[in-house]
């Protein structure tokens, strides 16, 4: 059975700006073992420090102690790259120093993906993912095809800085149910439009579902072009994916109502999400309140 470690809620990450003896002292991943949680932290200062011949010794260990693979990526790889990205921004990286770190995330996911696509056991349609024209990032696109296959979709990866003909070519070529553009530069997002117009014009717009991700894509970049949904990350690209195929087949890419149906999966999640926090919230009260009496 997998350890259950939170991955979920917004942790403070202000540790990961000084050194892994002020990170030991986080709470971050408590409800994990100790050697455990130690093994978190070394993972996410491997990815800061850029140590990428040892990632994989790292990612060993805590799968033999049952860590699953979608708690590695979404646990300890996210928030180290997060980190990096902090640091990348406020100048205190350069290239070189990401190019390592993303050598890490790429050494991670190799070993984790064959467990990921292990967990298929259905088929049920064909997915075009892409980073677009001029955009070079890949590590989120590759964990959202990973996890796409995982749910029993065959992935096309058309792989990175792909231009409109190519996918209108993969779309008249594979016959996908959905299409998903990733972008991670504010310069390269505008060719997720670009791509869904050349859709439009080639008459193929109905034909498939077109989804959009990456760092500065939000829910209202997705409605200005669009797209018939957006994924904040891989778990809700994948929800919202198989809603499509399921119960929401009939409907065409385009369709208003298919949408609509995108946008209220992310408003049940959040109410759930919510509820669940205010459960907590709850049992903790009553605990104080009964820890207090006794
Ligand atoms: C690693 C990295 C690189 C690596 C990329 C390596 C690789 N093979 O991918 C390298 C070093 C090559 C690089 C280069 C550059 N980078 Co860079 N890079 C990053 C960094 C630090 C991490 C990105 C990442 O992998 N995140 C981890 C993954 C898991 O997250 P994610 O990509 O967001 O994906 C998740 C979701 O967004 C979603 N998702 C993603 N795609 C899709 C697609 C679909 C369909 C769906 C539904 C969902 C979805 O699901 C994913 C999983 O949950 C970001 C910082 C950041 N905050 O993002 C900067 C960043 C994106 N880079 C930036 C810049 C500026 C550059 C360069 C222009 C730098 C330069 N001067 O040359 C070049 C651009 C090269 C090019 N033409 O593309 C800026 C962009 C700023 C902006 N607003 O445009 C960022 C934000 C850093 C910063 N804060 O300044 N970079």
């Amino acid at each position: 059975m997998a350890l259950k470690i939170e991955t979920e809620k917004e942790f403070n990450l202000d540790d990961l700006k000084q050194d892994i003896d002020t990170t030991r002292k986080t709470d971050r991943w408590n409800d994990a073992p100790t050697e455990l949680k130690e093994l978190f932290h070394k993972l996410e200062w491997n990815i800061i420090d850029g140590e990428h011949a040892d990632t994989v010794g790292l990612i060993n260990p805590a799968l033999e102690s049952q860590v699953s693979a979608r708690t590695l990526i979404a646990g300890p790889m996210a928030t180290g790259i997060a980190e990096v990205g902090r640091r990348f921004k406020m100048d205190e990286y350069f290239l070189p120093e990401v190019m390592m770190s993303a050598k890490c995330m790429h050494a991670a996911l190799g070993r984790l993906k064959p467990l990921i696509i292990a967990e298929k056991t259905e088929e049920i349609g064909t997915v075009v993912v892409g980073t677009v024209q001029g955009d070079l990032h890949d590590i989120g696109k590759k964990i959202v095809a990973m996890m796409m296959e995982a749910a029993g979709f065959t992935v096309i990866d058309l792989g990175v800085t792909v231009p409109p003909d190519d996918f209108i070519a993969a779309i008249r070529e594979h016959k996908p149910k959905i299409v998903g553009f990733s972008a991670l530069l504010t310069t390269t997002m505008n060719m997720q439009w670009e791509t869904i117009k050349r859709i439009t014009a080639e008459g193929l717009r109905q034909d498939v579902k077109v989804f959009v991700g990456g760092a500065p894509i939000s829910q209202a970049w997705c409605d200005k072009i669009g797209a018939d949904a957006y994924g904040m990350d891989a778990l809700v690209a994948v929800e919202k994916a198989k809603a499509c195929v399921t119960k929401l087949s009939n409907m065409k890419g385009g369709d208003p109502e298919l949408h609509a149906a995108m946008l209220a999966i992310d408003k049940a999640r959040d109410e759930a999400k919510l509820k669940q926090a205010q459960a907590l919230a709850q049992a903790q009260a009553q605990a104080q309140v009964k820890a207090a009496a006794g």
